[in-house]
C-alpha cells in the first residue's frame, strides 16, 4: 500500500505541489469524520445564512470552507486561495507562489439525506507581482491549471487527483488515517451507454440540447442507435467518479431560467478541475461550443455550461450545438 505522500514524491517534482495536496488533505480528513459522525457531531442542517451566490449554507459548507481555509494559510507555498464560499480572494503567503482554489462542499444540500458529497480543488501558478487579494490573480484559463482534484465523502473516502501527468486515486485508509494509492492512470471510456441531465429544466434548454436529450431518450430506436440509462445524484462530484470510473457524460448546460449566466456551475473551482481530470483521463470537457479549460474566465464565481466525459458521446452532444 503505497501512501499518498509517498507516490506524490516520486510522482511530482513540484515540491511546492506536493506540499499543498498532502497539506489539503488534513482538512479534508477532518471534513471526512465530521461528516460521517453525521448528526453526532451536531454538524448538519442549515447555517442559517447565505453564501455569495445566494444559495442557503450548510453548517458543514461553512465548517469545511473555514477547515480548508486554515489548512491553506498554513502552507507557506500558497499565496493566496479563493472559495466558493467567500465572496473575495483570501492572500496568504505573500512569498507562496501558487494559488488555490476550491469548492470545500459540492452536493452539499444532499448532506441531510446522507448523499455523497465532495470537495473539488484547483492549482494555479500565481504571477510574482499578483496580488493575491484581488480576483485578477485567479483569472486564469484551466489550461494554465498546474493540478487539480476531488475528495469524495461517500462510503468510502477516496482522493482522485492529477498533477498533469495522468489521473490517479487513493483511498482513506481509516485504521491509518491516510490515504493509500487505489487506481493508477485511470481512462475514461471513449464511448458510453449513461448520461447524467437534471430532466427537470428540459423546457429551459437550448433547442440543440433538447434534441440530443430527446435523441438520447430514444434509445436503438433513435438516430444514436443504442439504449442509454439516466443517473442524477445532483452531486457533480460523484456524477464525475462515476464517469472516471465506467464512462459516460455528464451535463449541466445552459438554460434559460437565468438568461445573464452561462450555466450553473461555476468555472473555477468546478469546471476547470473536473475539465483537466477528464482530459487527462483520456475524456473530453465542453461548454457545447468550446472546450470549457478555454474560458477567458472574467471572475472567480463566473458560471459556465458543463458537458463532459467519455470524448466520443461529447463529441456527439457538440455536433449537435456547432452545426446549428
Ligand atoms: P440541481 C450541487 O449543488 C451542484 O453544484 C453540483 O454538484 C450538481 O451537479 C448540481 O449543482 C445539481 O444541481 O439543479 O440538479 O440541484
Amino acid at each position: 500500500m503505497q501512501r499518498l505522500r509517498t507516490f506524490l514524491d516520486g510522482h511530482c517534482d513540484n515540491t511546492a505541489v506536493v506540499e499543498i495536496i498532502d497539506g489539503l488533505m488534513v482538512a479534508c480528513k477532518d471534513i471526512a469524520y465530521r461528516l460521517h459522525l453525521g448528526s453526532l457531531a451536531g454538524v448538519l442542517g442549515s447555517a442559517e445564512q447565505e453564501n455569495v451566490q445566494g444559495e442557503c449554507q450548510k453548517k458543514l459548507d461553512v465548517i469545511s470552507n473555514d477547515l480548508i481555509k486554515d489548512c491553506l494559510a498554513a502552507i507557506p507555498s500558497v499565496k493566496g486561495l479563493a472559495s466558493e464560499e467567500e465572496e473575495l480572494p483570501v492572500a496568504c503567503n505573500a512569498s507562496g507562489e501558487y494559488l488555490v482554489l476550491f469548492d470545500p462542499l459540492d452536493g452539499s444540500s444532499n448532506i441531510d439525506v446522507n448523499v455523497t458529497v465532495g470537495t473539488i480543488f484547483s492549482i494555479l501558478k500565481a504571477a510574482a507581482d499578483s496580488d493575491a487579494a484581488t480576483e485578477a490573480a485567479y483569472l486564469q484559463s484551466g489550461k494554465q491549471q498546474v493540478a487539480a482534484g476531488y475528495v469524495l465523502y461517500g462510503p468510502s473516502t477516496l482522493l482522485v487527483l492529477t498533477t498533469g501527468d495522468g489521473v490517479f486515486s487513493f483511498t482513506l485508509d481509516p485504521r491509518i488515517g491516510e490515504f493509500v494509492l487505489e487506481r493508477q492512470n485511470i481512462r475514461i471510456s471513449e464511448t458510453t451507454q449513461e448520461f447524467a441531465i437534471n430532466m427537470s429544466n428540459q423546457r429551459f434548454w437550448l433547442p440543440e440540447m433538447q434534441q440530443y436529450v430527446s435523441d438520447l431518450l430514444q434509445g436503438e430506436e433513435g438516430p444514436l442507435g443504442k439504449r442509454y440509462n439516466m443517473r442524477w445524484i445532483a452531486s457533480m462530484v460523484a456524477e464525475i467518479h462515476r464517469i472516471l470510473t465506467r464512462g459516460g457524460i455528464f451535463m449541466y448546460p445552459y438554460d434559460s431560467r437565468d438568461p445573464g449566466k452561462p450555466g450553473k456551475l461555476r468555472l473555477m473551482y468546478e469546471g476547470n478541475p473536473m475539465s483537466m481530470l477528464v482530459e487527462q483521463a483520456g475524456g473530453m470537457a465542453s461548454t457545447a461550443f468550446e472546450n470549457i479549460m478555454t474560458v477567458k474566465p472574467e471572475g472567480i464565481h463566473q458560471r459556465v455550461s458543463v458537458v463532459m466525459g467519455s470524448s466520443q458521446e461529447v463529441e456527439t452532444a457538440i455536433s449537435y450545438h456547432v452545426k446549428n
